[in-house]
């Protein structure tokens, strides 16, 4: 039994991550620390709530003696960190927490994995660290750190971090770094949920600048299993990239939920630009592809499709976000644009 310590699960990304391997798996133990920020939701793990291999528990990354505690209760070994603030336009708006939690928090899993000698500690990160790419190009691992808005910046100094410890103390690392992700359980303050809900609610659909900034999208699962590989076969003091060769301009992705949804293009409102908005990210993901054997699965018009239905079938989960904090976030974010 592996007794894993997974971080920030009750968001997007780390819930798909704990009901899909813990459906796969029963050779693992695992802790969920989560703080329950605007983000954390834990309908989002009914699925696995009453799973043996699983606790929850209701906390900080920040917190030196909470993560200390856990460690020593569950004889952890192992550490995923989903953990952390990540939305880029919050992080415009105030930065403190994003440093908080994104740099310190790490900073705090480290130290702890270091006093109890964990056998691998992986830092789930992205390719914002690598900056904007022009036209061509794409981020390879070896492409310079090169951050542009708090949030990436954050990101950044986590990964060095890490890095830094596996030089230093020899700590056992990896790290991966993904595009963006998509899929079910999306917080609706990201590009493909906020269009798919403004949409449904006869809602504009804001565009930030021209439209023609490019994300490389990629399935959550996908996303997820290429976790699970690096955290099984990934080389300690390694970063993998991940992602699906799948660019797309933002007008281009909000066209195609505008004619899935039946809409005309009308609903599109194109607002201020994003401040230090990056133009372009794009994955290189040969070294995982050829050393790992991982590749992506879904194909992007299907799992867009699914994602789509997925937010059509379960308005109760958006419904009661969207009423809360949300609101007031979407009144600041969205005046004056
Ligand atoms: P999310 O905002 O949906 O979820 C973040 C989770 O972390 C929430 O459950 C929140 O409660 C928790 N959290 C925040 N601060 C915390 C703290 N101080 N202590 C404990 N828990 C805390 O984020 P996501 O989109 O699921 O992203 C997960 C990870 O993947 C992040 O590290 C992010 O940087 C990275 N990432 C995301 C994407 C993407 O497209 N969304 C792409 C690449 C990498
Ligand atoms: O209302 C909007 N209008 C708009 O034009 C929003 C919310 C976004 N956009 C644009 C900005 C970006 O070019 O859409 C693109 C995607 O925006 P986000 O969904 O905010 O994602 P991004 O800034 O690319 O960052 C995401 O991918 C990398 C995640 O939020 C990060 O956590 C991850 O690291």
């Amino acid at each position: 039994m592996k007794n894993i310590l997974v971080t920030g699960c009750a968001g997007f990304i780390g819930s798909n991550f704990l009901n899909y391997i813990l459906k796969e798996r029963d050779d693992v133990f695992i802790v969920n620390l989560d703080k329950l920020t605007y983000a954390g939701n834990l309908e989002n793990l009914k699925p696995i709530e009453n799973n043996k291999n699983y606790r929850f528990i209701k906390g900080d990354i920040t917190n030196v003696e909470l993560v200390d505690y856990i460690f020593t209760k569950y004889s952890i070994k192992y550490v995923i960190n989903f953990a952390a603030e990540s939305h880029v336009d919050r992080s415009i708006l105030g930065s403190s927490v994003f440093y908080q939690t994104n740099v310190m928090g790490t900073n705090v899993l480290l130290e702890a994995a270091r006093r109890y000698n964990v056998e691998k500690f992986l830092q789930v990160s992205t390719d914002e660290v690598y900056g904007s790419l022009g036209a061509t190009g794409l981020f390879t691992e070896s492409t310079p750190i090169s951050p542009n808005s708090p949030y990436s910046s954050s990101k950044a100094a986590a990964d060095l971090m890490v890095q830094a410890f596996h030089h230093t103390y020899g700590m056992p690392i990896v790290i991966t770094r993904c595009s963006n992700n998509y899929g079910p359980l999306q917080f609706p303050e990201k590009l493909i949920p906020l269009m798919i809900i403004n949409t449904l609610n006869g809602k504009k659909l804001p565009i930030y600048g021209d439209g023609l900034n490019v994300r490389d999208w990629i399935y959550v699962i996908d996303h997820n299993k290429a976790v699970e590989l690096v955290f099984e076969k990934g080389k300690i003091g390694e970063v993998y990239n991940i992602g699906a060769s799948r660019e797309m301009t933002n007008v281009e992705i909000v066209k195609l939920i505008l004619n899935k949804l039946g809409k005309g293009e009308e609903m599109i409102e194109y607002v201020k630009d994003r401040p230090g908005h990056d133009r372009r990210y794009a994955i290189d993901s040969s070294k995982i592809q050829n050393e790992l054997g991982w590749k992506p699965s879904f194909q992007f018009e299907q799992a867009m499709e699914y994602t789509i239905d997925w937010y059509l079938s379960n308005k109760n989960w958006w419904d009661r976000i969207i009423s809360g904090e949300y609101q007031k976030y979407y009144e600041v974010q969205y005046r004056n644009r």
